[in-house]
C-alpha cells in the first residue's frame, strides 16, 4: 500500500484561468486593496449565495472576531466560549483584553451547552462566543434566548459553515453578528480570508470602518480600528472559487458516506457529524475513539502518521491546557475534555481518491494489523 502523505485536508482550486481575468482588472484599474471594485463584487455575490443581508469581508476570521467583538463596545469584560475549540476563538477575545469564561460542551453535537453557559453569565458578561463546531448547528433558538433574556450579544466563531445550512437556511445567519473563515483548509477559500455577516447596514458599515483603522472620511476618524481588510487579489479568488462550492461539498459528501458506511459500526468509534442531515457542508470527518476501541486516540494516531496518514487532533490540547488560559477556571468541562481527548479529524477533500481512503479506512478498522 502506499505510504505517500495523506493530508487531513487539501484545497481545491479554481482553473487558472478563471482568475486570468480578474486578474487583468486589477492591474487594468491599479486599485489593490481598501474596499475596490473586486471587493464590491464579490461581497454582493456572497450575500446573495448565503442570502443574508450583509456581508464584511475581512483578511482572516481570526480578525473578524476581534472586530466583530470590537464592534460591540470597547469596554473589557467576560466572554463566554468552549473550551473546545481551535485556540483562535479564545484569542480573538483575549486580544481584545477580555478575559476568557469557559464553558461546556454538548458530548453529542460537541457545541456550547446553554444551560452550562447561562450558569457562568455574571454582571462582567459582554458576549458569548459560540462555535458552530465542524459546521454543525449550535443550539441556536436556547443562545438566542438566553442572549435576549440577560441582554448580552451571540457573536457566532461559524469559521466552519460556509455553505452550511438548517431548515431555514445558512448558518450564518443566526446571532448578532456571525464570522466565517476562507482559509485555505476550509470548504470555501480565498487562501487567506474571512467575512462577518451582519443584519444592518449601519452596523455593516461600522464594521468595514473598524476594518479600516476606524476611518470614516479624510479628516475623521471614529473608532480604534485596524488593519482587518481583504486585498482584491484574495476578493478575485474567491469569486473564482464560488461556481464551484456547491461541486465541491457534493464530492466532499461522497467521502463522508463512505467514511460512514466503512467506520459507523465499529466498537469504540463514534463518527461525530451522520452524513443524513440536511445542510451539511461536510467540512470535516471527526471520530470520536472511546474506551472500548482496541488502543487510545493517541496510539491510533500515531499509527496513521506511521503510514503516513496525517489525520489531526482538531482540537486538541482543551484550551483550558494552554499557558495563556491557566488563569480561566476548568471546573465543570468534562464533555469538553473527554472530546478534547477522544477527537480524531480524518483527511477529508473533494478528490480523496477512493483508494486512498481506503488506507484510512484499513488502519481504522483493523488496529492491530
Ligand atoms: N475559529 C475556528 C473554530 C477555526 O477552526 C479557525 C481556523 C478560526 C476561528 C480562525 O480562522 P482563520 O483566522 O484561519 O481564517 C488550520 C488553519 O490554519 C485554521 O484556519 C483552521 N481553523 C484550523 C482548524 O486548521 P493548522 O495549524 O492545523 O493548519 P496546517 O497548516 O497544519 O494545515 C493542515 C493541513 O492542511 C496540512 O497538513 C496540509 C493542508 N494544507 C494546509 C494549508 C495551509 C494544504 O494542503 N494547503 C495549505 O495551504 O490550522
Amino acid at each position: 500500500m502506499s505510504q505517500d502523505p495523506l493530508y487531513v485536508t487539501r484545497p481545491t482550486l479554481p482553473p487558472r484561468d478563471d482568475i486570468e481575468d480578474l486578474l487583468r482588472e486589477v492591474w487594468d484599474s491599479r486599485f489593490l486593496t481598501n474596499r475596490g471594485p473586486i471587493l464590491q463584487r464579490f461581497e454582493a455575490d456572497l450575500e446573495r449565495y448565503l442570502n443574508v443581508p450583509h456581508v464584511s469581508l475581512v483578511a482572516n476570521a481570526t480578525l473578524g472576531c476581534m472586530v466583530a467583538l470590537r464592534s460591540l463596545g470597547a469596554d473589557q469584560g467576560e466572554i463566554i466560549t468552549p473550551a473546545f475549540s481551535f485556540v483562535a476563538t479564545a484569542h480573538a477575545a483575549r486580544w481584545l483584553g477580555h478575559d476568557i469564561v469557559f464553558a461546556d460542551i454538548n458530548p453529542k453535537t460537541l457545541n456550547l451547552d446553554p444551560s452550562d453557559v447561562e450558569r457562568r453569565i455574571t454582571s462582567r458578561t459582554r458576549a458569548i462566543l459560540p462555535v458552530h463546531c465542524y459546521a454543525n448547528p449550535c443550539d441556536v433558538a436556547a443562545l438566542a434566548e438566553i442572549g435576549a433574556r440577560y441582554k448580552i450579544p451571540v457573536v457566532y466563531d461559524g469559521a466552519h459553515c460556509f455553505g452550511a445550512s438548517d431548515q431555514d437556511g445558512s448558518l450564518l445567519r443566526h446571532g448578532d453578528l456571525s464570522v466565517v473563515s476562507f482559509h485555505a483548509t476550509k470548504v470555501f477559500s480565498t487562501f487567506e480570508g474571512g467575512a462577518i455577516i451582519s443584519h444592518d447596514i449601519e452596523t455593516k458599515q461600522a464594521l468595514d470602518r473598524l476594518c479600516n483603522y476606524g476611518i470614516v472620511d479624510q479628516t475623521h476618524i471614529e473608532a480604534l480600528g485596524l488593519n482587518a481588510k481583504m486585498s482584491e487579489i484574495h476578493a478575485a479568488l474567491g469569486l473564482a472559487q464560488l461556481p464551484y462550492v456547491a461541486r465541491d461539498i457534493e464530492n466532499r459528501a461522497k467521502v463522508v458516506r463512505r467514511y460512514w458506511d466503512r467506520l459507523s459500526k465499529i466498537p469504540g468509534i463514534r463518527c461525530v457529524c451522520p452524513p443524513n442531515r440536511e445542510g451539511q457542508n461536510y467540512y470535516s470527518f471527526p471520530i470520536l475513539v472511546g474506551a472500548n476501541y482496541p488502543m487510545s486516540r493517541d496510539i491510533l494516531y500515531q499509527k496513521l502518521q506511521d503510514a503516513g496518514i496525517q489525520a489531526r487532533r482538531y482540537f486538541y490540547p482543551l484550551l483550558t491546557d494552554l499557558p495563556m488560559y491557566r488563569d480561566a477556571s476548568s471546573d465543570g468541562l468534562e464533555a469538553a475534555r473527554t472530546a478534547a481527548e477522544q477527537v480524531l479529524c480524518l483527511p477529508l477533500y473533494p478528490d480523496l481518491a477512493p483508494e486512498d481512503q481506503d488506507r484510512v479506512i484499513a488502519c481504522i478498522c483493523d488496529p492491530c494489523a
